[in-house]
Formats: C-alpha cells, structure tokens, sequence
C-alpha cells in the first residue's frame, strides 16, 4: 500500500504512576512515541540528563520514542518578570540542553500565569452516557477563593488562599506587560533553544480568554503573530492546540494551520474536538466532527495541505466505558480519537498526493 501517513502520531503519559502502560499504548495503531516530562521537577529545576535518558530508555522498550516533551514549565517569577528570573532562564536553558543530549527535539510549554488549564468540571455528563472536561463563563465568574472556594483539579494543588495570593501577584498586568515578559523570555531562551538544537513550541492559552482577571496572550492568530514576530527563528514554535484555540468560535484553526504551519512554526499538533456556545461555554467531545463545534477533517486536510511532517497528539478525551483514570487522559478514547485521526490523515494525505 503506497498511501502514507508522514506524522509522527503521539501519546502523553504520565509516566510510572499513570494508570495507562506503555504495552497499552504501544498496541495503538501508527504509534510514533510518547509526549511526557519529568513530573517530580518543580519548576526552574534543572533536568538531569540521566533521568531524562532513563525515561527515554523505559519508553523505548515498548519500541516507542521520547523525542518530545510536555511541558517544560516556566517559573512563575518569569511571568512576573521579577529579578530571580535570570537564574530560572539560565536552568530553562540548560534543561534544554540536557533533553538535546537525550534525544527531545521538541518542547511544548505556556506561559499562562497561575493556571495551565481551567475547568469548571472534570466529569460533566454527555447525552451518550460518557463524561468530560466542561468549562462555563458563569461558573468560572463565581469562583471567589476569597470564600474558600476551589477550582476543579487544581484544589489538591494549593489553598484556595494561596491562590488567590498568586493571582494578586499579577493585579493590574495588561496583556502587554505579560508580553514584554514573554519577549524577555524569548529573547535568551530561543538561542540557547537554537544552539541545542531543540524546538519550542508554545501552547495557546485552555481557554482562550482572560480568566480571574489573569491576563491572556496567546488566544488567538493576531497573539500568535506577534510572539513569532519577536524571533523569527524556527525555534521559536507553536504547539497548535484546536480544542485550546477552537474553544472560541471566532478562531479559524484550518486558516491557523496554513498561516503559521505553512510558515514551518508548528512543531506539534494538539487535536481533539470541543462543543461550544455562542458565550464561550464548552464541553470537550469525541473527536468525531459532528460530535463538537471543529471541522477535524478541515483542520487534518490544512496540515495535509501544507505537507505537515510533524508530531501529532490525540489531546483530551472523554471518560467512557468506566474506565477509571485521569481526567482527559484515559486510555480509550484518547486510542479511539487516534484511530480516528489515523483514518483522515490517510484518507486526506493520499487526496493531497502527500
Ligand atoms: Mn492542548
């Protein structure tokens, strides 16, 4: 068979304590290799090059390759641009050396201050009987931490007090001000990112909207222009997430794709599906286009278009069958949107004469 599917199609695991294994993963059809990280490191760590190596080697004795990571994450005193930040830059720096030496050629990372992701449910039921990741305006509006009040997935993390310290630390920061740190960061990461021979590849703001008065600057293409203006290197990189992005309705994701894929600045594909409303409210889905609010055959025929060749990761996916695991991150609908994908990349790559 001559059709070919030139992406390099991924999974993210947890590692050691992720109730999903590698022999599950590894059973998946057209398995490239594993998104992970090294989740015990707080962030500004130092990766050890020996840990990283050894997480390489664990994964690929399931035959499956380590060659990105999600995420490397920023400190905080970065995106609050304080004096300490030179130091976190300079071991942000060397961790990227570190994941070269071990083979990583891409590094997804965000620069959302506070929260890498807001929920306002983990487990919101959908008519077939599943569940999934929600998120309303309304709810999110009234969480005040002031009064005690959690947010779904984050409250094990730290007190609703300590939060709300947190989200104080960046009171009366526009959108500008975030970015001029943003640039700062850029600015020293992208030549060590470039010298080491790695890929950054920023991931868009989950969602795509200011929340709790944090400031936002990668929700849309106009944010997305303006970061890639400040290098134009390929090091400086988009993971182009369509359930992030598509979250809002006004964000066009297969125009996305040409724009910026078409510039060769995608270097990993974050694909799922989400239900919108007119409000902002969504509910992720099954990957299926007629489930949610995404033309995914749109979207995978732009990246067919362009000649993508890149890494490609089923995102979240809805709790079905009872299986037990971690929110967005079981094991079969994540096969399932896999199998999926797999299905419209041959399909469109062998119309695009890919
Ligand atoms: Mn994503």
């Amino acid at each position: 068979m001559a059709t070919s599917v030139p992406i390099r199609m991924s999974f993210r695991w947890y590692g050691a304590s992720d109730p999903v294994t590698l022999a599950q993963i590894r059973q998946i059809p057209g398995m490239h290799g594993i998104v992970s990280a090294l989740y015990h490191r707080t962030p500004g760590e130092v990766w050890p090059v020996a840990e990283i190596a050894a997480l390489r080697d664990t994964i690929a004795a399931h035959s499956l390759a380590l060659e990105l990571v999600e995420s490397v994450p920023v400190h905080e005193d970065i995106k609050l641009g304080k004096p300490e930040r030179d130091r976190w830059i300079e071991n942000y720096g060397r961790t990227l050396e570190n994941l070269a030496a071990a083979g990583v050629r891409v590094v997804c990372y965000n620069f959302m201050p506070v929260f890498d992701w807001t929920r306002t449910s983990l487990d919101r039921p959908l008519p077939d009987g599943s569940n999934s990741l929600a998120f309303s305006v309304a709810e999110a509006a009234a969480i005040d931490f002031s009064r005690g009040m959690s947010l779904p997935g984050w409250d094990s993390q730290r007190t609703p007090a300590e939060f709300r310290a947190l989200i104080a630390r960046y009171e009366g920061l526009s959108e500008d001000g975030l970015r001029e740190r943003l640039a700062y960061f850029l600015e020293r990461v992208i030549p060590m990112a470039a010298a080491s021979g790695v890929k950054m590849a920023l991931h868009p703001d989950d969602p795509p909207r200011p929340i709790f008065g944090l400031p936002r600057i990668v929700k849309n293409a106009e944010d997305i222009r303006r970061i890639l203006a400040m290098d134009d290197r390929m090091e400086n990189g988009l993971t182009l997430c369509s359930g992030s992005l598509g979250a809002d309705l006004r964000n066009d994701v297969p125009a996305m794709v040409r724009e910026f894929g078409g510039r060769g600045r995608i270097h990993f594909a974050h694909m799922r599906n989400v239900r919108v409303n007119a409000n902002g409210d969504f509910q992720e889905t099954s990957h299926l286009s007629r489930d949610g609010s995404l033309d995914m055959a749109a979207i995978v025929r732009a990246y067919c278009e362009i000649g993508f060749d890149g890494y490609v990761r089923p995102d979240h996916g809805r709790n079905v069958w009872g299986e037990d695991g971690n929110p967005g991150y079981g094991l079969y609908d994540r096969a399932l949107g896999v199998a999926y994908l797999n299905g419209l990349w041959e399909a469109l790559s062998s119309e695009a004469g890919a």
